[in-house]
This record gives C-alpha cells, sequence and structure tokens, in this order.
C-alpha cells in the first residue's frame, strides 16, 4: 500500500481569497492560475497496518506541526479506518513563505495517497479532496493554465490552456526566506469579516475572470497583464484594510515592483503578481526572461530567484 507523486506549485494570477464554506473549505471566489514546471514537491505515502501513528518527515527532518492537516487530508482520500501512514515528503522550494508550497504538497499527496489506497479517482475528485485541504492545491492537480469554478456544490477544475500552449516564464524574486507571519488560511478569514473591500472583490471577480479567460484564449499578454495586476492589488488592498491589518510586502517587494515598471516602460512583456508573502513573481515572454531575470536579481533586497516554465499537472511517479 504504496504510492508516489509528484506536483508543481501554481502561481494565481486571478487570485483565490476568501471562502464560502469553512468547514468544507470552499473558495469564496473562481480563480485562475498557472502551474509550474521547475518547482516541485515529492510525496511519497506508505499504509501499514503495523504502524501506530502517522508520521511525516519533510526534507528529511520530522514534522509535527503539519502532520494533523496531511493525517485529515488522507482520512478523506482513504477512509477513516485506514491504517496508518508514513508520509515523506521532498521540496526544493522554500516552504510557507509564499510560494504556495501547500498547493504542490497537497496535490501530491492527495495523487499518491489515492494510489496508496488502491482508489481509482477522476481527475475532477482528486481536485475536490486536494482543494478540501487546501483551496489552491485543486489547481496543481492540472497543468498549464488552469481555471478553479465554483459549482452549487463544490468546485470544478479546467485546464485553459495546456503548458505547451502558450509558454511563458515566470522568474521568482525572493526576499525573504523565513515562514508568514499569518497563514493564508486564517488571513482570508480575519478580510471577509473585517475588510470594508470584501464584498466588492467577491462581487467584481467574474469580470475578471472573463477578461483573464479571453486573454488567455487570445494569447493577449498585454490584456492579461493587466487583468492580472489589478487582481492581485486588489487581493492586497483587502488585506491592507482589513483589522488588524495584513501587509506580507517588504521593501524589496516594493522595489521589484519599480524594477518591473521600469521594464515594461522599456516594452519587455512582464508582469508581477505577488501572493500571500513578499515573493514578487514576475510572469514574462520567454525571449524577455533572461533580461527580467537579471534586473531582479540586481534588485537591493532580492535574496535569490528562480525561474521556471510553466509545466504539467499532479502525477504517479512512475514505477510507484
Ligand atoms: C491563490 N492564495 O489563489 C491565493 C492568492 C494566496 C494568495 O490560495 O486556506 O493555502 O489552505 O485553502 O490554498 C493560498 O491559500 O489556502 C492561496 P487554504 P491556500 O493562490
Amino acid at each position: 500500500m504504496q504510492g508516489t507523486a509528484i506536483a508543481q506549485p501554481n502561481i494565481a494570477l486571478i487570485k483565490y481569497w476568501g471562502k464560502r464554506d469553512v468547514a468544507l473549505n470552499l473558495p469564496a471566489v473562481g480563480s485562475i492560475s498557472v502551474t509550474l514546471r521547475e518547482l516541485s514537491t515529492r510525496m511519497d505515502v506508505v499504509f501499514d497496518r503495523s504502524f501506530e501513528a502517522d508520521a511525516l518527515t519533510v526534507n528529511d527532518e520530522p514534522d509535527e506541526m503539519m502532520l494533523p492537516r496531511l493525517s485529515a487530508c488522507l482520512d478523506r482520500v482513504a477512509g477513516a479506518d485506514r491504517p496508518m501512514a508514513r508520509i515523506t515528503s521532498l521540496c526544493n522550494f522554500p516552504i510557507a513563505a509564499g510560494l504556495a508550497s501547500s498547493a504542490s504538497s497537497f496535490a501530491a499527496l492527495t495523487v499518491a495517497a489515492a494510489h496508496a489506497a488502491g482508489r481509482s479517482l477522476t481527475t475532477a475528485e482528486l481536485a475536490g479532496l486536494a482543494g478540501q485541504a487546501s483551496g489552491s492545491a485543486a489547481r496543481s492537480v492540472l497543468g498549464g493554465f488552469v481555471e478553479l469554478r465554483n459549482t452549487s456544490d463544490g468546485i470544478a477544475v479546467d485546464t485553459l490552456c495546456d503548458a505547451g500552449g502558450w509558454p511563458l516564464t515566470v522568474v521568482v524574486a525572493i526576499t525573504e526566506t523565513g515562514p508568514k507571519a499569518v497563514g493564508s488560511t486564517e488571513a482570508m478569514e480575519i478580510s471577509r469579516k473585517t475588510s470594508p473591500f470584501y464584498s466588492t472583490w467577491v462581487e467584481k471577480q467574474p469580470a475578471d475572470l472573463d477578461a483573464a479567460r479571453a486573454a488567455i484564449e487570445d494569447r493577449d499578454f498585454r490584456a492579461l497583464a493587466r487583468v492580472a495586476e489589478h487582481n492581485c492589488l486588489k487581493m492586497h488592498s483587502i488585506m491592507w484594510a482589513s483589522r488588524p491589518p495584513m501587509v506580507y510586502w517588504n521593501a524589496a517587494t516594493l522595489r521589484c515592483l519599480e524594477t518591473i515598471r521600469s521594464l515594461q516602460a522599456r516594452d519587455l512583456g512582464v508582469f508581477f503578481t505577488i501572493d500571500a508573502g513578499p515573493q514578487v513573481k514576475a510572469v514574462c515572454v520567454p525571449e524577455h526572461a533572461a533580461e527580467v531575470e537579471a534586473a531582479l536579481r540586481a534588485t537591493r533586497g532580492v535574496e535569490g530567484i528562480m525561474v521556471s516554465a510553466l509545466g504539467p499537472g499532479a502525477r504517479l511517479e512512475p514505477g510507484a
């Protein structure tokens, strides 16, 4: 009873922020993301009746903090009467720093656990289960440009365009590697309950989704840039206006935005997006990626750069 799966994180261009059902972890709004290729999480799950308790290692270190959330995900995938599990996670990028490590982790865990439990699930079922563990994880079940839609009783995910259909590059400028002060699950609830902008955010999201979907369909980079930057700044405005306010940016985050504005002024194909963390993700056309990377690397406060093409969805490791 073993399964190994790999999943990549995804970066939302049209963001998920806020829940319509906390218990079922259903999002208040739809979202559109790109799945990355070079960043990855590998999850290995072994179920064994001889194990006395679930155990987790992350990059070879025991991890008690994340374990309850992973155990709950295993219960949903394999049933509450499942054997105990040994979970081994390997992640090649900073965890819990706004780089969507929960998306790749729970997408990989769901696929690995379903295989280990002998359950053959559809993509829709895998996305539903991954999404209950972490909303953004549902999108990492698929590759390329992915839309998550709300349905009457849950969610659905679709590939709008596969990774090769519009090959963009994502340059991630890492400005801080420590874990964030407020996790996004908690931050979303603070936003929903206290931000004066929250209801407008929910109301306007379908228009942003329509604009992004059309831009992807037309491969219209400028149109995608406009709506993605707008949607990102709107999401952060909700957080800034929450009580207590939540500001995930640091000084280097702002300097990266200035760098990107100056590249745009020179007509380079690049736009920014920022998630619940201080890292800046620059989405660019591949022919301008080297220049974007060099400019961000030279920006004061940038500690590291990761460059990724768009990649595939979660999958079983061959032979596992
Ligand atoms: C996103 N984020 O669309 C947005 C933008 C962060 C900012 O989805 O509570 O870890 O586990 O469902 O999936 C991060 O939220 O939240 C996220 P939960 P998750 O990518």
